[in-house]
């Protein structure tokens, strides 16, 4: 009898949290996609410079592709091939670089500025 009456009040505050959890999710969304953030997924063939690392830090790619790597901090990064092969030199926040790759191999490279920004091409 009692608790038959909490139920109803119970329903209602769940369903209360729901709609606040879904306007809040909403809101979110909105924020995120105002600004060009560094939430998201870089696209085919492109390497995010991001929070100080690469992403991804391993991509593989087939002879002849170009790589774009683009930089979504505001710090300035480098794309720098560990054995000379290339290197973009300083790349300012929101800069790009991108470079194409003709041979097939293991390409290493590194960050100048950031030590343990690390990421590697595979070319096949
Ligand atoms: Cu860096």
């Amino acid at each position: 009898m009692k608790s038959g009456k909490k139920y109803p009040g119970k329903f209602l505050l769940v369903m209360l949290a729901l709609s606040l959890v879904t306007i809040m999710n909403g809101c979110k969304k909105t924020e995120y996609n105002a600004p060009s953030s560094s939430s998201g997924t870089p696209p085919a063939n492109e390497v995010w410079m991001q929070n100080n690392t690469f992403n991804p830090s391993t991509i593989t790619v087939s002879a002849n592709t170009t790589i774009t790597w683009r930089n979504k901090d505001s710090v300035t990064h480098t794309v720098t091939s560990d054995n000379g092969a290339f290197d973009s030199g300083n790349v300012g926040g929101g800069g790009t670089f991108p470079h194409q790759f003709t041979t097939a191999g293991t390409f290493s490279y590194h960050c100048t500025i950031h030590s343990g920004m690390t990421g590697q091409v595979t070319v096949h």
